[in-house]
């Protein structure tokens, strides 16, 4: 998608501050971090949203869970664990049109959400 920041940090045309990298799968640092540990996931290949999964992205999403919880242990969440967020759309605060986790870690979280 020619207009999706996400598509463009996958391109390399913008900057990010990466932590994994493969053919499927990019992981980096969010630019607005909420916790000590805030970092997105991605596939490359651009959907919108959890809601526009399809079945043949069963395997992709499964990789791209493992990764989070592989990496949030990596960055020192293992212990006193993390929280795996999704956003959809705009009731769940999603302001970036490209699928993504969000791990956010090294502090106390509140529950619930505002
Ligand atoms: P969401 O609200 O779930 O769509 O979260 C989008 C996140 O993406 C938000 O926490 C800020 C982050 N973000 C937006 N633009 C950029 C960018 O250009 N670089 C990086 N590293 N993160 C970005």
């Amino acid at each position: 998608m020619d207009d999706c920041i996400f598509c463009k940090i996958v391109k390399g045309e913008i900057p990010s501050k990466k932590i994994y990298e493969d053919d499927e799968i990019l992981a980096f640092h969010d630019v607005s971090p909420q916790a000590p540990v805030h970092f997105l996931l991605i596939p490359k290949k651009h959907i919108r949203n959890i809601m526009e999964l399809d079945t043949s992205d069963t395997a992709l999403l499964g990789r791209l869970l493992f990764k989070a919880q592989e990496l949030a242990v990596d960055l020192g969440c293992g212990e006193k664990g993390a929280r795996f967020v999704i956003n959809c759309k705009e009731n769940g605060g999603q302001t970036v049109d490209h699928l993504h986790v969000h791990v956010l870690g090294g502090r106390p979280l509140d529950w619930p959400p505002g």
